[in-house]
This record gives structure tokens, C-alpha cells and sequence, in this order.
């Protein structure tokens, strides 16, 4: 056990409980050249996650922590596509419509895939959620319960919206959760401050809130005191 400096308060961390889980890092949503871009958004904001969210990645695969990607699309017969978020947005160009890296959000497609810095390794579950929650219709939770997982480390984009979806829904199912504050990011600067702020609040109502450095800390604390690695 290790604690994390965290807000509200330490979070106590058990490393064969945790499991890192990176939220939807897909070069549509990151990439220059993406769709997240396509619609106007400066994606620079969702980029400066990238090396924290390395850093934390490396750290977990070195202490043996178990790692999850999800990626948010669709099937490619859209056949698990509502047609309301199809139709939201009113987009020219929207959801498995022909897009600049490929079908937007339809699993295969290039831009659907994750970003090549944060690529799973070999054996690191990658979960496909057709939603915004990464629990919403899909096996997360029976893949976290098989591996005895209770905590989980958050990384990914975007923070108002997959990230703070994820971690509602993980809350309510009794997981314990820590956002790493400088590993999540929104196209939208005060979205990003208060989505983490409503995290924290009121004693932690959806869990906890840390920054990468304090996470990589705790993790080599307890990788150190032995054990697990
Ligand atoms: N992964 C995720 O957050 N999907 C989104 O659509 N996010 C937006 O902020 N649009």
C-alpha cells in the first residue's frame, strides 16, 4: 500500500486492486489531422496528456499493474449507433461518415485507433465502447471484477465528457477512482478545471483527483517495498 497525495484527501493505493485505465487516447480525437480537429477544436489541449500519460503507462507496466484502454465507436454496420447521437450535432460530416483518417469513430478505421505513444501492449485489455461511459454496454466491469480490480488510476479524454462519464458510472458500482489531473484534457480549458473540481468535491463524491507526479510516486513506493513487481 502507498498513499497518493491526492485531493480531498491521501488516497490509499493497493496495487494489486488498481488498475490504470486510459479513456479513449484515438488519434480522431488527438491527432492534428482528426476529426476532434475537423470540428474546430484545438486539439493541443488534449495533447500536452500525452507525455504525463506515458510516463504514468510506463511506470505501471514496469510495477506490474494491470492496464486497460477503451476506445470510444461503433460497429461498422453502426448497427449499435443510436440514431439520436448520429443525428446530434447536425454535423456535414458526423459518426461513420467518410472522415479524414478513415470512417469517423467506426472500429478498424485508422482514426479510430489509439494514438501510437499510448499503444496497448500486448495482452492489456482494450475495451470498445460504443458510448461515453466505458461501463455503458460493453465487459468492463465483468473484465475488472475476473482480475479482482477495486481502484482505478483514470487517464484520457475528455474530461467532462468519456472521462467524467467513466467515472460516475464507476463510482456507482463501487470502485474507487483517482483522475490524474495532467493526464486528462478537454477541448475546453474551464470544462477541463471544473470537471476535475466536481470530482473532488464534497469529501470526493466521484473520487479522487491527483497529478501524474503523485501517482508515479506512490506507485514506485510500493513497487519498492516489494511484493508485487
Ligand atoms: N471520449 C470522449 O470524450 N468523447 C467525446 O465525444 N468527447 C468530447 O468531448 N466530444
Amino acid at each position: 500500500m502507498a498513499l497518493i497525495d491526492a485531493q480531498p484527501y491521501p488516497f490509499d493505493l493497493d496495487p494489486v486492486r488498481a488498475a490504470l485505465m486510459i479513456i479513449d487516447m484515438q488519434r480522431d480525437f488527438l491527432e492534428p489531422g482528426g476529426f476532434g480537429a475537423a470540428l474546430g477544436n484545438d486539439v493541443s489541449l488534449l495533447r500536452r496528456t500525452i507525455a504525463p500519460s506515458r510516463q504514468l503507462l510506463e511506470e505501471a507496466r514496469a510495477a506490474g499493474l494491470t492496464v486497460i484502454h477503451t476506445r470510444e465507436g461503433h460497429r461498422p454496420d453502426l448497427a449499435d449507433l443510436p440514431p439520436t447521437k448520429k443525428a446530434r450535432g447536425r454535423l456535414p460530416a458526423g459518426i461513420g461518415d467518410p472522415g479524414p483518417m478513415g470512417r469517423i469513430l467506426v472500429r478498424g478505421e485508422d482514426g479510430h485507433d489509439i494514438i501510437p505513444e499510448l499503444y496497448p501492449a500486448p495482452g492489456e485489455p482494450i475495451v470498445d465502447k460504443p458510448g461515453k461511459g466505458a461501463f455503458h454496454a460493453t465487459d468492463l466491469d465483468a473484465i475488472l471484477k475476473n482480475r479482482g480490480i477495486a481502484q482505478l488510476i483514470v487517464c484520457g479524454v475528455t474530461t467532462e465528457v468519456c472521462v467524467h462519464t467513466t467515472v460516475r458510472e464507476a463510482n456507482d458500482r463501487g470502485y474507487e477512482c483517482v483522475v490524474v489531473s495532467d493526464c486528462v484534457g478537454s477541448y475546453f480549458p474551464e470544462f477541463h478545471e471544473i470537471g476535475l473540481r466536481m470530482i473532488a468535491a464534497q469529501g470526493g463524491i466521484f473520487g479522487w483527483v491527483a497529478p501524474c507526479d503523485a501517482v508515479v510516486a506512490a506507485i514506485s513506493e510500493t513497487g519498492r517495498s516489494g511484493g508485487w513487481r
